[in-house]
């Protein structure tokens, strides 16, 4: 700096001496150079501290603008660093993203797990609530279980101890039954003898064995001539029966008890009346109980002169041997009466479970109420031949030709008020619009063999 203003003075004193004329080689005014020197040194002075002033201003602002340039670098560097971190950042929002989609898929299969799972739990609890009852059930049944248990041993200890007792006793009959084995060798020894005389006796019997088969052979024969000479006094006792007109009622006897003789039966008792009519059943004071089983039916039963019923085996046997006809009368608790007849009564055999065969054509006041039974077997409280699942003939309902069940039942309970709520009384259903809580107070079957008026 110093050299550069060195220079610069010499220069200007170079230039100042010929700017005032002056010639070195020459005399010189040397005040007037001092003095344009002086002159000069203040005006460069000057401009010195002005450059000086620049210097500064300028080294001033270049500071500045280092400074700036400073803190623009680290600004740089800075927004480097932040964009580096911003990029990462994104990176990072993008695998979270990914993450996100990800889980939420998982989380939306979870969800169904979940659900199915929650329905799974469902049911279960439902089959533990079921279990619950059904170990509640069991629980009750072992504590039943464990009473009986309890009582069984009890029982057990009453019965150990009269096992003791029992013991105690076997020891005694032990001692019996030594004695009784002695006895025993002694018998067997007896019967060992006799078992020898037995032998002999065998071979006796035996020899009379054939004396006897001979013998039984000489009885068939002869009791085939019995039966032979019984099947001829049958063909004579009908013959006789004909004649004596015993089989039936007389037309025109006087009404009463008679005797009548079928063949290949006893001769019994029944109510006739003038017109040839033979009684087989009647009701109408409630004395006699109907209830009764297939035996009673079959041979008869009650009174003669009262309520009685004659018996299925003299239907069957009279009905087969000719051609009969049946008259019902009938009579309600009110008084009135009324008639059903058939031209046709039949009864088969007690193999035939004496079925109602035949009825023939109906004629009458008070409606067919029997044509339902026909063809029916007949059915009493012990012997269920009915069509229906029960027996018919219970209920108090008597014996009959039941169906499913009936439309009559003449054999019924008697009930002399005329009517019964429990529907167990005589009924003709086709008479009282088969209203069956009426109860008829009057019931007489009748027959008679058809020939008689023909
Ligand atoms: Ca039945």
């Amino acid at each position: 700096m110093k050299s550069c203003l060195a220079l610069v003075l010499s220069v200007f004193l170079v230039t100042e001496l010929s700017i005032i004329g002056a010639n070195p080689s020459n005399s010189i005014p040397v005040n007037a150079i001092i003095t344009s020197l002086r002159r000069r040194d203040h005006q460069i002075r000057d401009q010195i501290e002005q450059l000086n002033d620049q210097i500064k201003n300028i080294t001033q602002q270049s500071q500045l603008l280092q400074g700036a340039n400073e803190r623009f670098d680290f600004m740089s560097t800075n927004i480097g660093i932040l964009q580096r971190k911003l990029e990462k950042a994104n990176n990072e929002i993008q695998n979270k993203e990914a993450q996100i989609s990800h889980i939420t898929i998982q989380l939306k299969s979870q969800l169904k797990n979940i659900t199915d799972k929650t329905n799974q739990l469902n049911m279960q609890m439902k089959n533990i609530t079921d279990l619950s009852e059904l170990l509640q059930n069991k629980t009750d049944k072992v504590n039943s279980m464990n009473k009986t248990i309890n009582t069984l041993k009890s029982n057990l200890e009453t019965a150990k101890d009269q096992i003791k007792t029992k013991d105690s006793q076997i020891t005694d009959q032990n001692e019996l039954i030594k004695t009784r084995n002695e006895e025993i060798a002694k018998l067997t020894k007896q019967i060992e003898d006799l078992k020898t005389e037995i032998k002999t006796k065998d071979e006796h019997i035996k020899l009379q064995g054939e004396q006897i088969a001979t013998k039984d052979s000489q009885i068939d024969g002869l009791n085939n001539q019995t039966k032979s000479n019984e099947e001829k006094m049958t063909k004579i006792t009908d013959k006789l029966v004909k004649c004596n007109r015993q089989g039936f009622c007389p037309i025109n006897g006087p009404s009463g008890i008679y005797k009548i003789k079928i063949r290949g039966m006893n001769t019994f008792e029944a109510p006739c009346n003038s017109t040839g009519w033979l009684t087989i059943q009647k009701r109408f004071d409630g004395s006699e109980n109907f209830d009764r089983p297939w035996k009673d039916y079959k041979d008869g039963f009650g009174n003669i002169n009262g309520e009685f019923f004659i018996g299925l085996e003299k239907m069957h046997v009279m009905t087969r041997e000719r051609p009969h006809e049946l008259y019902i009368k009938l009579g309600m608790v009110n008084g009135s009466t009324g008639y059903a007849h058939y031209d046709d009564f039949k009864i088969g055999s007690e193999d035939e479970l004496y079925k109602l065969k035949s009825l023939g054509i109906y004629n009458g006041t008070v409606g067919d109420s029997l044509k339902y039974h026909k063809n029916m077997k007949f059915t009493t409280l012990d012997k269920d031949n009915d069509d229906a699942e029960s027996n018919c003939a219970a209920n108090k309902y008597g014996g009959g030709w039941y169906k499913k069940c009936s439309q009559s039942r003449l054999n019924a309970k008697f009930y002399k008020e005329g009517h019964t709520r429990d529907k167990s009384g005589i009924v003709w259903g086709s008479w009282h619009n088969y209203d069956y809580t009426h109860s008829l107070t009057f019931v007489e079957m009748m027959i008679r063999p058809k020939t008689v008026m023909n």
